[in-house]
Protein backbone atom coordinates (compact mmCIF):
# COMPACT_ATOMS: atom_id res chain seq x y z
CA UNK A 1 0.00 0.00 0.00
CA UNK A 2 1.37 3.62 -0.71
CA UNK A 3 0.78 6.64 1.38
CA UNK A 4 2.46 8.04 4.53
CA UNK A 5 1.37 7.31 8.02
CA UNK A 6 2.22 10.33 10.55
CA UNK A 7 3.14 7.93 13.28
CA UNK A 8 4.74 10.65 15.49
CA UNK A 9 4.43 14.03 14.24
CA UNK A 10 6.01 16.44 15.74
CA UNK A 11 4.55 20.11 15.28
CA UNK A 12 7.61 22.70 14.76
CA UNK A 13 7.00 26.53 14.21
CA UNK A 14 7.97 27.48 11.73
CA UNK A 15 11.88 28.99 12.38
CA UNK A 16 12.27 27.36 15.74
CA UNK A 17 14.20 24.00 16.10
CA UNK A 18 12.44 20.69 16.47
CA UNK A 19 12.70 19.02 19.52
CA UNK A 20 12.16 15.82 18.49
CA UNK A 21 14.62 16.00 15.53
CA UNK A 22 12.17 16.04 13.14
CA UNK A 23 13.95 17.77 9.82
CA UNK A 24 12.26 21.01 8.53
CA UNK A 25 13.32 21.91 5.11
CA UNK A 26 13.47 25.67 5.35
CA UNK A 27 13.48 27.16 8.64
CA UNK A 28 13.69 30.85 7.14
CA UNK A 29 10.05 30.13 5.95
CA UNK A 30 8.11 32.83 7.00
CA UNK A 31 4.45 34.69 6.46
CA UNK A 32 3.67 37.36 4.60
CA UNK A 33 1.28 38.31 6.99
CA UNK A 34 2.72 39.25 10.23
CA UNK A 35 -0.04 38.93 12.17
CA UNK A 36 -1.30 35.60 10.74
CA UNK A 37 -3.09 33.17 13.20
CA UNK A 38 -1.86 30.79 15.25
CA UNK A 39 -3.79 28.13 13.20
CA UNK A 40 -2.33 29.58 9.79
CA UNK A 41 1.02 29.58 11.22
CA UNK A 42 0.29 25.42 11.89
CA UNK A 43 -1.32 25.20 8.99
CA UNK A 44 1.51 26.35 7.02
CA UNK A 45 4.12 24.44 8.75
CA UNK A 46 2.46 21.35 7.86
CA UNK A 47 2.01 22.40 4.18
CA UNK A 48 6.21 22.90 4.36
CA UNK A 49 6.37 19.13 5.58
CA UNK A 50 4.05 17.81 3.36
CA UNK A 51 5.76 19.33 0.34
CA UNK A 52 9.14 17.11 1.80
CA UNK A 53 6.86 14.17 1.23
CA UNK A 54 5.01 14.91 -1.79
CA UNK A 55 2.61 16.71 -3.87
CA UNK A 56 -1.07 17.60 -3.00
CA UNK A 57 -3.15 16.74 -5.56
CA UNK A 58 -6.30 19.38 -6.30
CA UNK A 59 -9.03 19.85 -7.57
CA UNK A 60 -11.35 23.47 -8.54
CA UNK A 61 -15.17 23.29 -7.53
CA UNK A 62 -14.67 19.22 -6.64
CA UNK A 63 -17.87 18.92 -4.50
CA UNK A 64 -20.07 21.22 -5.99
CA UNK A 65 -20.34 19.44 -9.23
CA UNK A 66 -19.15 16.89 -11.89
CA UNK A 67 -19.61 15.74 -15.06
CA UNK A 68 -23.50 15.12 -15.14
CA UNK A 69 -24.04 16.07 -11.84
CA UNK A 70 -24.41 18.67 -9.58
CA UNK A 71 -24.94 19.23 -5.42
CA UNK A 72 -25.05 15.91 -4.92
CA UNK A 73 -24.46 15.73 -0.93
CA UNK A 74 -20.64 13.50 -1.00
CA UNK A 75 -20.06 13.34 -4.11
CA UNK A 76 -16.87 13.88 -6.18
CA UNK A 77 -15.42 12.84 -9.53
CA UNK A 78 -12.11 12.26 -7.92
CA UNK A 79 -13.48 10.30 -5.46
CA UNK A 80 -15.61 7.75 -7.70
CA UNK A 81 -12.22 7.51 -9.64
CA UNK A 82 -9.63 7.09 -7.25
CA UNK A 83 -11.72 6.27 -4.23
CA UNK A 84 -9.88 9.41 -1.89
CA UNK A 85 -11.02 13.36 -2.03
CA UNK A 86 -8.97 15.30 -3.63
CA UNK A 87 -6.24 16.99 -0.41
CA UNK A 88 -6.74 20.27 -2.39
CA UNK A 89 -10.26 22.52 -2.93
CA UNK A 90 -10.14 25.62 -5.34
CA UNK A 91 -12.91 28.02 -4.92
CA UNK A 92 -13.27 31.04 -7.02
CA UNK A 93 -15.26 34.01 -5.32
CA UNK A 94 -16.08 35.68 -8.45
CA UNK A 95 -19.72 37.46 -8.24
CA UNK A 96 -19.21 38.59 -4.63
CA UNK A 97 -18.18 41.37 -5.46
CA UNK A 98 -21.67 41.58 -7.26
CA UNK A 99 -23.57 40.50 -4.32
CA UNK A 100 -24.52 37.58 -6.04
CA UNK A 101 -26.06 34.59 -4.32
CA UNK A 102 -23.69 32.23 -6.98
CA UNK A 103 -20.58 32.67 -8.03
CA UNK A 104 -19.25 33.05 -11.59
CA UNK A 105 -19.86 29.04 -12.60
CA UNK A 106 -23.29 29.14 -10.29
CA UNK A 107 -22.43 27.36 -7.12
CA UNK A 108 -23.77 29.35 -4.33
CA UNK A 109 -22.01 30.81 -2.07
CA UNK A 110 -23.90 29.18 1.09
CA UNK A 111 -22.59 25.61 -0.29
CA UNK A 112 -19.77 26.58 -1.01
CA UNK A 113 -19.09 27.67 2.55
CA UNK A 114 -20.28 24.62 3.85
CA UNK A 115 -18.28 22.53 1.16
CA UNK A 116 -14.76 24.22 2.65
CA UNK A 117 -16.11 23.86 5.77
CA UNK A 118 -16.52 19.99 5.48
CA UNK A 119 -13.08 19.51 3.14
CA UNK A 120 -11.61 21.48 6.16
CA UNK A 121 -13.00 19.30 8.59
CA UNK A 122 -11.73 16.15 6.89
CA UNK A 123 -8.35 17.57 6.53
CA UNK A 124 -8.04 18.82 3.37
CA UNK A 125 -6.54 21.96 2.14
CA UNK A 126 -8.57 25.08 0.60
CA UNK A 127 -7.36 27.55 -2.11
CA UNK A 128 -9.19 30.70 -3.31
CA UNK A 129 -9.16 32.13 -6.60
CA UNK A 130 -11.22 35.22 -7.41
CA UNK A 131 -12.31 36.32 -10.82
CA UNK A 132 -13.13 39.91 -9.76
CA UNK A 133 -15.07 42.20 -12.08
CA UNK A 134 -13.65 44.88 -13.79
CA UNK A 135 -14.32 47.64 -11.53
CA UNK A 136 -13.57 50.57 -14.39
CA UNK A 137 -16.31 49.29 -16.65
CA UNK A 138 -18.08 47.02 -14.25
CA UNK A 139 -18.03 44.10 -17.00
CA UNK A 140 -15.93 40.94 -16.27
CA UNK A 141 -12.92 39.71 -15.20
CA UNK A 142 -11.98 39.23 -18.59
CA UNK A 143 -12.52 42.80 -20.00
CA UNK A 144 -9.51 44.37 -20.56
CA UNK A 145 -10.25 47.69 -21.20
CA UNK A 146 -6.90 50.02 -20.81
CA UNK A 147 -6.39 51.65 -17.47
CA UNK A 148 -8.65 49.50 -15.60
CA UNK A 149 -5.55 48.36 -13.44
CA UNK A 150 -4.69 51.87 -12.83
CA UNK A 151 -8.60 52.98 -11.86
CA UNK A 152 -8.36 50.88 -8.48
CA UNK A 153 -5.28 52.06 -7.19
CA UNK A 154 -5.62 54.50 -4.26
CA UNK A 155 -5.39 57.36 -6.95
CA UNK A 156 -7.89 55.95 -8.95
CA UNK A 157 -11.35 56.55 -10.11
CA UNK A 158 -12.63 53.70 -8.33
CA UNK A 159 -11.09 53.26 -5.77
CA UNK A 160 -13.59 53.66 -3.17
CA UNK A 161 -15.88 51.10 -5.15
CA UNK A 162 -12.75 49.17 -5.42
CA UNK A 163 -12.63 48.74 -1.73
CA UNK A 164 -16.24 47.86 -1.20
CA UNK A 165 -15.98 44.98 -3.43
CA UNK A 166 -13.25 43.82 -1.88
CA UNK A 167 -15.29 44.28 1.28
CA UNK A 168 -17.88 41.80 0.17
CA UNK A 169 -14.42 38.91 -0.43
CA UNK A 170 -13.46 39.84 3.22
CA UNK A 171 -17.21 39.40 4.64
CA UNK A 172 -17.16 36.15 3.28
CA UNK A 173 -13.84 35.17 4.17
CA UNK A 174 -14.58 35.97 7.74
CA UNK A 175 -17.35 33.49 7.68
CA UNK A 176 -15.35 30.58 7.11
CA UNK A 177 -14.79 29.24 10.25
CA UNK A 178 -14.12 25.90 11.76
CA UNK A 179 -16.16 24.27 14.53
CA UNK A 180 -14.29 25.67 17.16
CA UNK A 181 -15.28 29.03 15.66
CA UNK A 182 -11.69 30.36 14.36
CA UNK A 183 -10.90 31.24 10.76
CA UNK A 184 -10.46 28.34 8.67
CA UNK A 185 -6.23 28.74 7.09
CA UNK A 186 -6.38 28.78 3.18
CA UNK A 187 -4.35 29.96 0.53
CA UNK A 188 -5.12 32.95 -1.43
CA UNK A 189 -4.36 33.53 -5.28
CA UNK A 190 -5.26 36.74 -6.55
CA UNK A 191 -4.96 38.35 -9.80
CA UNK A 192 -3.78 35.31 -11.01
CA UNK A 193 -1.73 34.40 -14.48
CA UNK A 194 -1.18 37.92 -14.56
CA UNK A 195 1.84 37.52 -16.85
CA UNK A 196 -1.24 36.64 -19.58
CA UNK A 197 -3.36 39.35 -21.44
CA UNK A 198 -6.68 38.42 -20.54
CA UNK A 199 -7.84 39.57 -17.23
CA UNK A 200 -7.86 43.60 -16.38
CA UNK A 201 -4.92 43.13 -13.88
CA UNK A 202 -2.76 41.50 -16.43
CA UNK A 203 0.86 42.87 -17.46
CA UNK A 204 -0.50 44.49 -20.94
CA UNK A 205 -3.00 46.18 -18.56
CA UNK A 206 -0.71 48.17 -16.19
CA UNK A 207 2.98 48.83 -15.38
CA UNK A 208 4.79 46.60 -12.88
CA UNK A 209 4.57 49.04 -9.78
CA UNK A 210 0.89 49.66 -10.53
CA UNK A 211 0.59 45.49 -10.15
CA UNK A 212 3.19 45.68 -7.38
CA UNK A 213 0.84 48.99 -6.00
CA UNK A 214 -2.59 46.79 -6.27
CA UNK A 215 -1.24 43.55 -5.10
CA UNK A 216 -0.04 45.18 -1.99
CA UNK A 217 -2.82 47.51 -1.50
CA UNK A 218 -5.13 44.57 -1.52
CA UNK A 219 -2.59 42.36 0.80
CA UNK A 220 -3.13 45.05 3.20
CA UNK A 221 -6.07 46.11 3.35
CA UNK A 222 -7.63 42.73 3.90
CA UNK A 223 -4.91 42.32 6.99
CA UNK A 224 -6.36 46.11 8.00
CA UNK A 225 -9.86 44.49 8.26
CA UNK A 226 -8.58 41.53 10.11
CA UNK A 227 -8.23 38.67 7.56
CA UNK A 228 -5.14 37.00 9.37
CA UNK A 229 -5.85 33.21 7.90
CA UNK A 230 -4.03 33.55 4.63
CA UNK A 231 -1.42 32.43 3.05
CA UNK A 232 -0.59 34.28 -0.50
CA UNK A 233 -0.31 32.53 -3.83
CA UNK A 234 1.71 34.69 -6.09
CA UNK A 235 0.69 33.71 -9.50
CA UNK A 236 1.96 33.97 -13.41
CA UNK A 237 0.76 32.26 -16.57
CA UNK A 238 4.12 31.34 -19.07
CA UNK A 239 7.42 33.34 -18.54
CA UNK A 240 10.48 32.91 -20.65
CA UNK A 241 12.87 34.10 -17.74
CA UNK A 242 13.87 34.97 -14.24
CA UNK A 243 13.47 38.67 -14.50
CA UNK A 244 9.86 38.13 -16.37
CA UNK A 245 8.78 36.04 -13.58
CA UNK A 246 10.02 38.53 -11.12
CA UNK A 247 8.83 41.84 -13.24
CA UNK A 248 5.65 41.94 -11.12
CA UNK A 249 6.69 40.39 -8.21
CA UNK A 250 5.60 42.63 -5.54
CA UNK A 251 8.57 40.97 -3.12
CA UNK A 252 9.11 38.50 -0.62
CA UNK A 253 7.34 39.89 1.94
CA UNK A 254 4.40 40.18 0.06
CA UNK A 255 3.99 36.38 -1.31
CA UNK A 256 4.10 32.80 0.31
CA UNK A 257 3.72 30.80 -2.40
CA UNK A 258 4.97 31.14 -5.93
CA UNK A 259 3.19 29.25 -8.98
CA UNK A 260 2.30 29.25 -12.23
CA UNK A 261 -0.59 28.04 -14.07
CA UNK A 262 -0.11 26.43 -17.70
CA UNK A 263 -2.44 23.98 -19.54
CA UNK A 264 -2.15 20.80 -22.38
CA UNK A 265 -3.64 22.35 -25.72
CA UNK A 266 -1.87 20.29 -28.01
CA UNK A 267 -1.71 16.31 -28.38
CA UNK A 268 1.29 14.94 -26.17
CA UNK A 269 2.34 12.04 -28.06
CA UNK A 270 2.69 14.73 -31.42
CA UNK A 271 4.20 17.20 -29.00
CA UNK A 272 6.16 17.40 -25.94
CA UNK A 273 6.47 21.26 -25.74
CA UNK A 274 3.69 20.90 -22.34
CA UNK A 275 6.43 18.78 -20.22
CA UNK A 276 9.19 20.85 -21.83
CA UNK A 277 8.07 24.62 -21.27
CA UNK A 278 6.54 23.13 -17.58
CA UNK A 279 10.10 21.95 -16.99
CA UNK A 280 11.97 25.27 -18.01
CA UNK A 281 9.94 27.35 -16.18
CA UNK A 282 9.96 25.16 -12.71
CA UNK A 283 13.52 25.65 -13.16
CA UNK A 284 13.67 29.24 -12.89
CA UNK A 285 10.77 29.03 -10.51
CA UNK A 286 12.80 26.50 -8.45
CA UNK A 287 15.82 29.25 -8.34
CA UNK A 288 13.86 32.03 -6.76
CA UNK A 289 11.91 29.92 -4.19
CA UNK A 290 15.07 28.43 -2.98
CA UNK A 291 16.88 32.59 -2.95
CA UNK A 292 13.47 33.78 -1.26
CA UNK A 293 12.65 30.31 0.58
CA UNK A 294 9.44 29.82 -0.52
CA UNK A 295 7.22 27.16 -1.63
CA UNK A 296 6.01 26.54 -5.21
CA UNK A 297 3.27 25.02 -6.62
CA UNK A 298 1.47 24.41 -10.35
CA UNK A 299 -1.75 26.41 -9.38
CA UNK A 300 -3.65 25.29 -12.17
CA UNK A 301 -3.11 22.72 -15.30
CA UNK A 302 -4.55 20.33 -17.07
CA UNK A 303 -6.01 18.77 -20.56
CA UNK A 304 -9.26 19.46 -21.67
CA UNK A 305 -11.27 16.30 -21.83
CA UNK A 306 -8.23 14.27 -20.86
CA UNK A 307 -7.65 12.56 -24.55
CA UNK A 308 -4.97 10.96 -23.68
CA UNK A 309 -5.54 7.88 -21.54
CA UNK A 310 -1.96 8.34 -19.83
CA UNK A 311 -1.88 11.91 -19.42
CA UNK A 312 -1.42 11.85 -15.80
CA UNK A 313 1.18 9.44 -15.07
CA UNK A 314 3.30 10.07 -18.39
CA UNK A 315 2.30 13.83 -19.24
CA UNK A 316 1.75 15.34 -15.99
CA UNK A 317 4.43 13.74 -13.77
CA UNK A 318 7.18 14.60 -16.77
CA UNK A 319 5.44 18.29 -16.74
CA UNK A 320 6.91 18.30 -12.86
CA UNK A 321 9.53 16.10 -13.08
CA UNK A 322 12.07 15.75 -10.02
CA UNK A 323 11.02 19.82 -8.62
CA UNK A 324 9.15 19.84 -5.20
CA UNK A 325 6.20 21.27 -5.16
CA UNK A 326 3.52 21.66 -2.89
CA UNK A 327 0.65 20.71 -4.89
CA UNK A 328 -0.97 20.20 -8.29
CA UNK A 329 -4.28 21.36 -9.13
CA UNK A 330 -6.42 20.80 -12.29
CA UNK A 331 -9.22 23.00 -13.20
CA UNK A 332 -13.29 22.08 -13.08
CA UNK A 333 -15.18 19.82 -14.34
CA UNK A 334 -17.76 21.48 -15.85
CA UNK A 335 -19.13 18.85 -18.21
CA UNK A 336 -20.67 20.00 -21.62
CA UNK A 337 -20.61 23.43 -22.55
CA UNK A 338 -23.93 23.90 -24.85
CA UNK A 339 -22.32 27.34 -26.09
CA UNK A 340 -19.09 25.84 -27.43
CA UNK A 341 -20.33 22.36 -28.51
CA UNK A 342 -17.90 20.43 -25.93
CA UNK A 343 -16.78 18.83 -22.60
CA UNK A 344 -14.84 20.87 -20.45
CA UNK A 345 -13.43 18.69 -17.35
CA UNK A 346 -9.71 18.06 -16.43
CA UNK A 347 -10.31 15.62 -13.94
CA UNK A 348 -11.75 12.20 -15.00
CA UNK A 349 -14.84 10.23 -13.75
CA UNK A 350 -15.90 6.98 -14.03
CA UNK A 351 -16.21 5.76 -17.23
CA UNK A 352 -13.74 8.72 -18.36
CA UNK A 353 -10.40 7.36 -21.00
CA UNK A 354 -7.82 8.13 -18.77
CA UNK A 355 -9.39 6.47 -15.33
CA UNK A 356 -7.04 3.53 -14.95
CA UNK A 357 -4.03 6.37 -15.55
CA UNK A 358 -5.40 8.72 -12.63
CA UNK A 359 -5.35 5.71 -10.29
CA UNK A 360 -2.27 4.59 -11.36
CA UNK A 361 -1.35 8.56 -10.24
CA UNK A 362 -3.16 7.74 -7.14
CA UNK A 363 -0.74 5.25 -6.05
CA UNK A 364 2.46 7.22 -6.67
CA UNK A 365 3.72 7.26 -3.59
CA UNK A 366 4.80 11.46 -4.39
CA UNK A 367 1.09 12.07 -5.05
CA UNK A 368 -0.97 12.70 -2.39
CA UNK A 369 -5.32 12.88 -1.74
CA UNK A 370 -6.94 14.07 1.50
CA UNK A 371 -6.59 10.64 3.74
CA UNK A 372 -2.84 11.30 3.10
CA UNK A 373 -2.90 14.98 4.51
CA UNK A 374 -5.49 14.22 6.88
CA UNK A 375 -2.62 12.15 8.92
CA UNK A 376 -0.94 15.54 9.50
CA UNK A 377 -1.93 17.16 13.09
CA UNK A 378 -3.43 20.36 12.60
CA UNK A 379 -4.20 23.12 14.79
CA UNK A 380 -1.92 22.36 18.03
CA UNK A 381 -1.84 25.43 20.87
C1 LIG B 1 -12.32 29.10 -17.11
C2 LIG B 1 -13.47 28.24 -17.61
C3 LIG B 1 -14.73 29.08 -17.47
C4 LIG B 1 -14.89 29.56 -16.02
C5 LIG B 1 -13.64 30.26 -15.54
C6 LIG B 1 -13.71 30.63 -14.07
O1 LIG B 1 -11.11 28.48 -17.28
O2 LIG B 1 -13.59 27.08 -16.82
O3 LIG B 1 -15.82 28.31 -17.86
O4 LIG B 1 -15.98 30.43 -15.92
O5 LIG B 1 -12.53 29.42 -15.74
O6 LIG B 1 -13.88 29.53 -13.26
Amino acid sequence: MKKIIFSVLSLCFVGISCSTGQKIIDTKLSLSDKKSTKELVVFYEKLTHLTEKGILFGHQDDLAYGVNWKCEAGRSDVKEVAGDYPAVYGWDLGGLENKSANNLDGIPFDKMRQYIKEAHQRGGVITLSWHINNPLTGKDAWDTTPKSLASVLPSGEKHEKYKAWLDEGIQFIKTLKDRDGKPIPMLFRPYHELTGNWFWWCRNNGSPEEFKSLWRFTLDYFQKKGIHNLIYVYNTSDFKTKEEFLEYYPGANYADILSFDKYQYTDPLKDNSFVEDCQKQFKIMNEIAQEQHKMMAFAETGYEAIPFDKWWTHTLMKAIGNYKISYVLVWRNHGWQEKEKKMHYYAPFKGQLSEKDFVEFYNLERILFEKDVAGEKRYKK
